[in-house]
This record gives C-alpha cells, sequence and structure tokens, in this order.
C-alpha cells in the first residue's frame, strides 16, 4: 500500500503543477474547440432501429448516425427511468448518491444542486455557449413555484446559457413550455395554478369524464384533461400557453436548429432532448399510420425524420466536420404506459427490448442497455464497439477532449472508446432501476435480492426481482435465461465484493 500510494504522488505532482495546461493547449492550438451533441431520446428501446435489429420499422436517419460512427452494443443509461438518468448523464454522479433523482412530479424542485459540477457548467467555464432543447424532468425552483413569474433555479443556473424545455414529460402537468425560466404564452389574466395532489374545484379530469378523453387511460394518467388527453396531476389556467401535442416534436427541432445557427461560429454544446416515444405519443398528422405499428411506432419515424432534418441543418451549416454527435436514449422500451394507444395490439412480430429480457423500470438488460452511437466526420471511423460505457462517462470524457481537467465523481474518461480509438471500456457499472440496483462487471450481471414484486403487471415488464441472488454471463445468455448463482458461487462472490465496495454500505 505504501508503495502504492508512493507511486501515486510521484505521479501526481507534475499534474498537480501544471493542472490541465498541456490538454487544453493541444484543443486551442487545433484553432477550433469542437461542439458536442448529445441527442437523447425518451424510452426508446435497445431493438427500435434498425440499425439495431429492428427489422419491422426502418429509422434510416439514425441508423446513418450509427453506420457513420461508432455504434455501442453495451453501452448502458445510469438508469431505467428517465430522471436518474437525466442526472447521471448531467453531473457524471451515480443518481443513487441523490435520494431525489426519481421520477419527478411537475412541480418537483430541482434536484441538481447549484453548486454541483455539470457538464454544461463544465463547458461554460471553458468558453462554450450551452443550451437544452426539450424535455428537463430535473424539477424547476426550490420549493415554492409560481408558474406565472421567472422560475428559478433550473436549467440555466446549472450550467445552461439557453434553455427551451418542458418541465418533466408529456403526460405530466403543466403542459406548457419554459423558455429560460419563463413559461411562453403566460397570461396575468389566466393564471397557471398546478397540484399534485388535489382537483381544482369545477376541472374536468380524465377520471370524472372519460367521455371527453381522446386517449383512453389506462392507469394513473387520470387527472386534468389536455387536448383531449388525460394527464398525471392537475392544472388550472394558462389556456394559451398550454402546447400543442402533435406539434412538439416540430417546435423542438425548429428550436434546436435554431439554436446551431446562432451559434455555429462559437464553440457550443446542446443537449437536444426529443420527448419521443413516451407517452403520450402523439404523432404529427404527416406520421400518423406511416409504420403500421401505431401510435409507438409513428413517433418512432417521426422522431428519425426529425433527427434527419437537424443533421441536414448541421451539414449546411458546416458544423459536421467540428462537431462529436451523441445519440442515445434515457431508459428501456415499454409499451403501455397508461394509455391504450395501441401500442401492444399493433406491435406485430417488432420486439423493442431486442435481445433483452425486460424493459423501462427493470433491473434486467433492457431497463438500462440502450442505442447509443458516437459520430463526428471524418474523426470517428465507422466501426462498432462492444466495450462498456454509461452516458454518465460523457462529462469525463468530454473534459478531455475540451482539454480541462474533470470534476471528481463517477464519470470515468472513455475519450478514447468513444473516439474509436480503444476497444476497452469500463471495468464495471452500478445500474439502477426505481432505486434498486445491480452490478454489471466485465460480461457479468448480477442482481441481489430484492422483496418486491417479479412483474409490474400494468405495464407487463419483468422488474428482475428475485428473493434469490441472480448471476447472468451476458456474453452466452444475453436474454438472461440462465442464473448461475448457485452453480458460480466463486464468481458471484467476486460480483458481490465489487457490488459493495462500489455501492458503499
Ligand atoms: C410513471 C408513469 C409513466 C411515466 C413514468 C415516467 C403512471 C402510472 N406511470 O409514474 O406513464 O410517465 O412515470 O417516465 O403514472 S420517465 O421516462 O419520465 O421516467
Ligand atoms: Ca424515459
Amino acid at each position: 500500500m505504501k508503495m502504492k500510494n508512493l507511486i501515486w504522488s510521484i505521479l501526481l505532482v507534475p499534474i498537480l503543477i501544471s493542472g490541465c495546461q498541456p490538454a487544453k493547449k493541444a484543443v486551442e492550438e487545433s484553432g477550433v474547440k469542437p461542439n458536442v451533441v448529445v441527442i437523447y431520446m425518451d424510452d426508446l428501446g435497445y431493438g427500435d432501429l434498425s440499425s439495431y435489429g429492428a427489422t419491422e420499422l426502418q429509422t434510416p436517419n439514425i441508423d446513418a448516425l450509427a453506420a457513420g460512427g461508432n455504434r455501442f452494443t453495451n453501452a448502458y443509461a445510469s438508469s431505467a427511468t428517465c430522471t436518474p438518468s437525466r442526472y447521471a448523464l448531467l453531473t457524471g454522479s451515480y443518481p443513487w448518491r441523490n435520494k431525489d433523482a426519481k421520477i419527478l412530479r411537475g412541480s418537483a424542485p430541482l434536484i441538481i444542486g447549484v453548486n454541483q459540477p455539470t457538464l454544461p457548467k463544465m463547458m461554460q467555464a471553458n468558453g462554450y455557449y450551452t443550451g437544452v432543447v426539450g424535455k428537463w424532468h430535473l424539477g424547476l425552483g426550490d420549493g415554492d413555484l409560481d408558474w406565472n413569474k421567472h422560475i428559478t433555479p433550473g436549467p440555466n443556473e446549472v450550467g445552461f446559457n439557453y434553455s427551451y424545455v418542458m418541465a418533466a414529460t408529456q403526460d405530466r402537468v403543466p403542459t406548457v413550455f419554459i423558455d429560460n425560466g419563463n413559461v411562453v404564452g403566460v397570461d396575468p389574466n389566466d393564471p397557471i395554478e398546478v397540484n399534485y395532489n388535489e382537483n381544482f374545484a369545477g376541472q374536468q379530469t380524465g377520471l370524472e369524464n372519460p367521455e371527453l378523453c381522446r386517449l383512453k387511460w389506462h392507469h394513473g394518467h387520470n387527472g386534468t384533461i389536455v387536448n383531449g388527453i388525460p394527464r398525471i396531476g392537475f392544472m388550472k389556467g394558462g389556456e394559451k400557453a398550454k402546447w400543442v401535442d402533435e406539434e412538439m416534436s416540430g417546435h423542438f427541432l425548429k428550436l434546436a436548429q435554431q439554436y446551431v445557427r446562432d451559434h455555429k461560429s462559437e464553440p457550443f454544446f446542446l443537449y437536444y432532448a426529443l420527448q419521443q416515444p413516451h407517452v403520450p405519443r402523439t404523432p404529427n398528422p404527416a406520421f400518423v399510420g406511416k409504420s403500421g405499428m401505431g401510435a409507438r411506432g409513428d413517433v418512432i419515424l417521426e422522431a428519425d425524420w426529425t433527427i434527419g432534418e437537424f443533421m441536414k441543418t448541421m451539414k449546411e451549416e458546416g458544423l459536421l466536420e467540428n462537431t462529436l454527435i451523441v445519440f442515445s436514449s434515457d431508459n428501456g422500451p415499454v409499451l403501455n404506459d397508461g394509455y391504450e394507444d395501441d401500442a401492444l395490439e399493433k406491435l406485430g412480430k417488432h420486439n423493442p427490448s431486442g435481445p433483452f429480457r425486460g424493459g423501462k423500470y427493470s433491473l434486467f438488460e433492457a431497463g438500462t442497455r440502450i442505442p447509443f452511437v458516437t459520430y463526428w466526420k471524418g474523426k470517428i471511423k465507422p466501426q462498432e464497439s462492444d466495450a462498456l460505457v454509461c452516458q454518465m462517462d460523457l462529462m469525463a470524457s468530454i473534459a478531455k477532449l475540451i482539454g480541462v481537467e474533470a470534476p471528481k465523481n463517477d464519470s470515468q474518461n472513455q475519450l478514447s472508446l468513444l473516439m474509436g480509438e480503444s476497444k476497452t471500456g469500463r471495468e464495471n457499472l452500478i445500474i439502477e432501476a426505481t432505486s434498486r440496483t445491480a452490478i454489471r462487471q466485465g460480461d457479468w450481471l448480477m442482481i441481489p435480492p430484492y422483496n418486491a414484486k417479479p412483474v409490474n403487471e400494468k405495464v407487463n415488464i419483468e422488474l428482475g426481482n428475485s428473493l434469490e441472488f441472480q448471476l447472468y454471463n451476458l456474453k452466452n445468455d444475453e436474454g438472461e435465461q440462465n442464473n448461475l448463482a448457485t452453480s458460480n458461487p466463486e464468481k458471484l462472490k467476486e460480483m458481490l465484493e465489487s457490488f459493495v465496495a462500489l455501492r458503499g454500505k
């Protein structure tokens, strides 16, 4: 141990003295700082893209990124739901370190500390203009939120120069956009009120007025009806501020395109968080019926088209040669997530989970194993990688890319891997699903016992819970069918030791 400490101090001294200068210099000498764009979908499964094995629908624009870049087959979101995955992506910290990093209500306070290091803050401090367009779902305000006044803290206080977001999800109130902390279309004569505990007197809800709903709720989602769609939570007022669901994708696209046009002559970061194919699935009329798979398939095609349009703008503006583009999804897929929208009935032979077991909310692979592509024209050679990597690693990797020292957190520098210059990724990773955790290490996955229901019947997804230890060799058994916990006690012990060491007591 002493020797190890000595080696470390010898290694660290020059780094501490020189700080991050050499790498920074390298970027500066090369002329321009590269832009970074993260295109992030919501609930898109590993099997939902033709570049990841789907045969029943075609996603040519996302496939073009996958075919022209580095296509990862062992990449993970930190979690099997949205809020914690986004928390890990933006902070580089495991979400289970923050007790509030769980699916949030639309009125929840911001869960990223305003003094906490974040990926956009790190970039901002190093000369980048930073922006977020799309789904936020990391909370807003400090607990006493008034939607009719300037909302703070929010994205702009945790590192974004520009933000245009929906507060939580498309199925949660308030159904309004927030432009740099101000609700778009707010009207003092029709103030917005939001309540997640009780309805406002005289307001119609999905529960009491199902005849007013054009989309039928299946579970939850029986609060305030907006645009004929019953939502989670109650909302009053703000008539002029309410979004049009079918126009949301096009709206975010225009803003993302404008953002890159506005900032093309300075180094920029864009976190472009699409809302598809999360519920309620509301394809634009141009895409209705296009997939033959119901609304879920249609919105995936719409998102694919949207990404193609965004890429056209990147090309027109001459930005492709100087931009690292990362494409991914926040968690695995779900069919019926609370509305009866034909996703199940019209699925046919399509398998959103691909070869994996489970789906959204699950500790089984399909919960967190997601499509993940890095694309950089002329810099990243088209290839595939089966190395282990997590979205949480973007922070330390981008730090390396832009030549700065990464804050100390759970993010690992995997820049060479992302750039296709190395085939080695993480040694291990803790994955999370609604506060339960498991460990991936090498080719193995270990899920400790959980005394909780094995299946969420409402969404019909196996959650990965068992009273027994589960141990799978993902190389030989990607579908997690053979539990080797009893037959391989040594591996189980090794996995458990790593799990305890990483999770702490
Ligand atoms: C769940 C919702 C689900 C979805 C999810 C968040 C019910 C019954 N289910 O609570 O529909 O909104 O939260 O999804 O309300 S996520 O992708 O943002 O994590
Ligand atoms: Ca999600």
